[in-house]
């Protein structure tokens, strides 16, 4: 659902602009760095990007799925480092709060996360779970008015950075998916630590590392709705969500690797022509623009839904997938159309070779979305 279509093109426009003025002529900086200068940071914040899908009430610009969507399709098209460090606090970071949250949660942090004064972070793997991710064993026992939460996170994206975490944590050890509960952690309490930055194949400036509770003390305030045993449900709403914005980064990776190939096939010559004149080129080109395509309408088909107030488990599975799966697909034709150059790092297609990797995988690798869609296709037909 588009609210005004002439304020939606304003905010692309100006996400457009600063993808490529300002974001895409840092990425080798960020790349060699690890880092994203800090007043990249302060100019996101400055646009409101910290905030988009954050609802307006909470001083956020309350995008819809689809207009999150045609905003990821812009974001997409620079390193994805640069939409990592917003992304929790527009996803993973903040839509349990958002979904599930009591008034008086709401209120108190999502302003904060808005405006990027802090970064949120989503934790829900560990050591032990990862695509099995009900059989998480942070636990979180209650002592009065305070739960002690004792646990290892994995693989937390944003948790260097973060102010806040969204915590999925047992607070029955008897229920299975029923007794996980989700909270809502001030990363300053005492018995939280961090572990070593991960050291990734790709995707640098964006960070990831461990957190790790040892008898965290925290508020019985802090437990998301006030309900227990909900807070794997918590996830999985989060995650429709968040699988649809990967899908939809994956489609505007996917456009920008694209470009640059085309823009090489017209440059580079080689027996004595263009290699964009060659059917063997054009092919890899034009199956690339038709998947593209494909993708980008399944996600926009997928988004229009969720904001139509349907169920969209299997569609954004769906589309997470193909669109992952997809841009996998570009970026290894992306590398074979550069040839030798493809695998050098002063061309772009390298780092992205590495860095879109990771959409197969997180957020629910594809042989977890693949699950998902069976499951729920069994379900309905009996
Ligand atoms: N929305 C709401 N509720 C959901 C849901 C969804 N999308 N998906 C599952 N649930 C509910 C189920 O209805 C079930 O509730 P009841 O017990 O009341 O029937 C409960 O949650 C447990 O679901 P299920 O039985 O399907 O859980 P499983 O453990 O079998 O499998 C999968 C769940 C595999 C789908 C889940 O663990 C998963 O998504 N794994 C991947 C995790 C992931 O993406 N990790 C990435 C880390 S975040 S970057």
């Amino acid at each position: 659902m588009i609210r005004d279509q002439e304020t939606l093109n304003q905010l692309v426009d100006m996400i457009r602009q600063f993808v490529e003025g300002v974001l895409i002529p840092h990425e080798n900086e960020v790349a060699e760095t690890d880092e994203i200068p800090q007043d990249i940071v302060e100019q996101m914040k400055a646009l409101g990007l910290f905030g988009l899908t954050i609802p307006e009430e909470y001083e956020g610009l309350g995008l819809t799925m689809e207009e999150e969507v045609y905003v990821a399709f812009e974001l997409g098209r620079t390193s994805p480092a640069f939409r990592s460090l917003i992304g929790t606090n527009n996803g993973i970071g903040s839509s349990g709060l958002i979904i599930d949250g009591t008034e008086a949660q709401k209120s108190f942090f999502l302003p904060l996360l808005a405006r990027g004064e802090v970064i949120s972070s989503f934790c829900l793997t560990e050591p032990d779970a990862g695509s099995d991710a009900a059989s998480l064993k942070t636990s979180a026992v209650k002592d009065g008015d305070f739960y002690v939460l004792n646990g290892t996170k994995r693989f937390i994206t944003n948790a260097p950075h973060a102010g806040v975490f969204t915590v999925m944590a047992r607070t029955n050890f008897d229920k299975g998916a029923g007794g996980i509960s989700a909270f809502i952690v001030d990363s300053q309490t005492p018995g939280i630590f961090l572990g070593k930055r991960d050291k990734k194949m790709g995707q640098k400036g964006a960070h990831t590392c461990d957190v790790i509770f040892e008898n965290c003390r925290i508020s019985a305030s802090a437990l998301i709705g006030g309900v227990e045993g909900v807070g794997f449900k918590t996830a999985m709403k989060v995650l429709d969500k968040g699988r649809l914005h990967i899908a939809a980064l994956s489609v505007g990776a996917a456009t920008r690797m694209l470009d640059d190939s085309l823009n090489y096939a017209i440059e580079r010559k080689q027996f004595g022509q263009p290699i964009a004149e060659f059917q063997l080129i054009q092919a890899m080109l034009a199956d690339s623009k038709a998947e593209i395509y494909a993708a980008k309408c399944m996600v926009l088909d997928a988004a229009r839904l969720r904001d139509a107030g349907q169920n969209v488990s299997t569609e954004a599975s769906c589309a997470k997938m193909f669109a992952s799966e997809m841009c996998g697909r570009v970026a290894d034709r992306c590398v074979q159309i550069h040839g030798g150059a493809g695998y050098i790092s002063e061309y772009a297609i390298e780092r992205f070779y590495r860095d879109v990797r990771l959409f197969r995988l997180y957020e629910g690798t594809t042989q977890i979305q693949q699950m998902i869609i069976a499951r729920n296709m069994i379900r309905a037909a009996s």
